[in-house]
């Protein structure tokens, strides 16, 4: 399996986790057989890729840091890359504004097919929407800036989902090493560049197991699936969201990378299509960004200094799929619900959607989560998220590789700017 390209391979696991998890479904005892003795090889492997993740970006980060010359050097690189970075996520939201405003997904749906979705999610609404009130409580308006620092590294390090936490501190440990003296941060230099190597053959071993994760996770995927007539009620809204994720992916970056990035977008595509794969296999940008910096390094052969700073943060910050699908569901589910949305309420879907996809933690699922925050913004019931919840799986596959097609544009980007 190894004399393949990793995307192949990749490739190979997601289509015959497709053929076997459509098998599995045609019998009674296939959905049994699947989460006893496949869904754990699916979750095994994305245990691996988050076990992985915030050594890398503690390693890498630090090490990409420290590398540069000097602070104006990281301030410029700082400054040019979260410029980008909310620029791209405006843009995502406001194509999705645009399409769900021209489509109307909302007027698809009947009224009994609303009772029923709203009927069938009743418990899974409050249990999310409580989820959500938890974290709303506390949430006053800078919020989101005390939830960057934190109080205890070894606590911070303890879940995925404070990934901005870990790298605030690797930013500070990256700081200090550039205000100190070479001739006194040589010796942790040598141990950082040791450690980057460790973590980076980790990453390889793991990725030998990939096509079989993947082929796991995708045949869970498919037997779990809730198979109802919702979903023909709800496919406008799908095309709606991946019709915003084809535009944000092929028009707007294909543009950014051969006007700015001065590449090829097909050779860029290629490059980054075992990132883009994993992404969707893994509905989780945290879990993908090893592959993320090794087709970064070796495939669009960017500067290591540039990278280990841009994709770290972009996995968690710079999410331009969420955001986009967050305005898509925003304005369906307030379509759904009989609301009419007026132009200062769809302008305040622009701002909270990109505060909530930067706050979302790359993890699956959180753009769902974080959209309650838009709904509420919007006074649209969060209840809402109910109505979208039977598809929102397939559609997290998607938009995570958009966010990861996102993070390699500003780092080819990046790559290309004198810092
Ligand atoms: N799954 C998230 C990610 O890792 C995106 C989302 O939930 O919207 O990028």
């Amino acid at each position: 399996m190894r004399k393949l390209a990793l995307h192949w391979q990749i490739l190979i696991g997601i289509l015959l986790g497709i053929f076997f998890g459509v098998l599995s479904i045609q019998f009674n005892e296939g959905k049994e057989f699947v989460l006893d003795w496949i869904k754990p090889f699916g979750t095994i492997f994305i245990n691996l890729l988050k076990l992985i993740a915030i050594p890398l970006i503690i390693v890498s980060l630090i090490k990409g840091i420290s590398d540069l010359k000097d602070i104006t050097q990281l301030s410029s690189l700082g400054l040019k890359t979260f410029g980008l970075y909310i620029s791209t996520t405006i843009i995502a939201v406001c194509i999705g504004l645009l399409l769900v405003n021209l489509i109307q997904p909302g007027s698809f749906i009947t009224d009994n097919t609303r009772q029923e979705m709203l009927q069938s999610f009743g418990g899974e609404i409050n249990q999310k929407v409580d989820e959500v009130n938890k974290i709303n409580e506390r949430r006053g308006p800078l919020q989101v800036l005390v939830d960057i620092v934190p109080e205890n590294i070894f606590a911070a390090t303890s879940s995925n989902s404070n990934m901005l936490q870990v790298i605030f501190f690797s930013l500070l440990v990256g700081i200090a090493m550039i205000m100190l003296p070479l001739t006194q941060i040589e010796p942790l230099k040598k141990v950082l560049d040791a450690a980057n190597d460790v973590v980076l053959k980790i990453v390889d071993i793991i990725m030998l197991f990939a096509p079989y994760g993947v082929f796991a996770l995708i045949v869970t995927l498919i037997a779990e699936a809730p198979s109802t007539d919702m979903f023909k009620a709800l496919s406008i809204y799908a095309v709606t969201v991946i019709l915003g994720l084809l535009i944000m992916v092929y028009l707007i970056y294909g543009s950014f990378i051969y006007l700015f990035g001065k590449k090829n977008p097909l050779e860029y595509f290629k490059a980054i299509l075992p990132a883009q794969l994993l992404g969707i296999s893994t509905s989780s940008s945290a879990a993908t960004l090893p592959v993320t910096m090794e087709c970064a390094e070796e495939n669009l052969k960017i500067r290591k200094d540039v990278l280990s700073f841009v994709l770290p943060i972009g996995a968690t910050i710079n999410m331009d799929g969420t955001c986009l699908y967050q305005g898509v569901a925003a304005v369906f589910i307030a379509q759904v619900m009989g609301y009419d949305l007026n132009f200062s309420q769809q302008l305040s879907i622009v701002a909270t959607a990109t505060l909530a996809s930067i706050g979302a933690a790359a993890v699956p699922g959180t753009g769902i989560l974080m959209l309650v925050i838009v709904l509420e913004s919007i006074g649209v019931n969060p209840a809402g998220i109910a109505l979208i919840f039977a598809v929102d799986r397939p559609l997290d596959m998607l938009r995570t590789a958009t966010n990861v097609t996102g993070d390699l544009m500003v780092a080819t980007l990046m790559n290309k700017t004198k810092l």
